[in-house]
């Protein structure tokens, strides 16, 4: 099987109290699996695709056959969306950017604090099921959304955003639902706890390379 479920960086209690441990084992363990599974299931028996590496076969969903290209758009997406997500967070994070990144914040959005208004409004604004962004377009930040399982890496024409992710938020009720039920800008304002600056700082210094 091309694709693996990777372990979660950090115990699935360690977000607590702010993500709590039933909710990282169900999203990791089933939903996260899921995806990885139904990739490897979607790509069966096509070598090409199977060999290729999922940043690049989610930039070019056009070359993927029409009749697995649904399940690739969807599985895929889920698989990276997940992967990217795990590395975001840190138990005992928060707090704020420090750096490149926090001057880019600064210089973007006014302050931290406005950035985190304009991010939390992306992410309350998804009807559904969603993603909300922070990326990197032409050297510049910028705000996204995306439905379902869609990312910035499958290009304007699919996701109806493009760039490099630096952050990202999973705004499906399965990340939220079981402590916060339909509260999810009480969720959202709680993920700020446990968000990994140092690695957002990482992803935005290669960016920007
Ligand atoms: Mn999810």
């Amino acid at each position: 099987m091309p694709h693996e479920l990777p372990a979660l960086p950090y115990p699935k209690e360690a977000l607590e109290p702010h993500i709590d441990a039933l909710t990282m084992e169900i999203h990791h363990g089933r939903h996260h699996k899921a995806y990885v599974d139904n990739l490897n299931k979607a790509l069966a028996g096509n070598t090409a695709l199977e060999a290729k590496a999922l940043p690049a076969l989610l930039a070019d969903l056009a070359s993927v056959p029409d009749a697995i290209r649904g399940p690739v758009r969807n599985n895929g997406g889920g698989h990276w969306n997940h992967s990217f997500f795990w590395k975001l967070m840190a138990p005992n994070a928060g707090g704020a950017p420090t750096g490149a990144l926090a001057e880019a914040i600064q210089r973007t959005f006014g302050n931290l604090d406005d950035f985190k208004a304009k991010f939390e409004a992306a992410g309350m604004g998804r009807f559904g099921s969603g993603w909300a962004w922070l990326l990197v377009q032409g050297g510049k930040l910028e705000i996204a959304s995306t439905a379902n399982q869609d990312n910035p890496l499958m290009g304007k024409a699919v996701a109806g955003c493009e760039g490099r992710p630096i952050l990202g938020v999973d705004v499906w009720e399965h990340a939220y639902y079981l402590k916060y039920q339909n509260k999810r800008a009480d969720y959202l304002k709680a993920w700020w706890n446990v968000v990994n600056w140092t690695e957002v700082g990482n992803l935005y210094a290669a960016a920007v390379k």
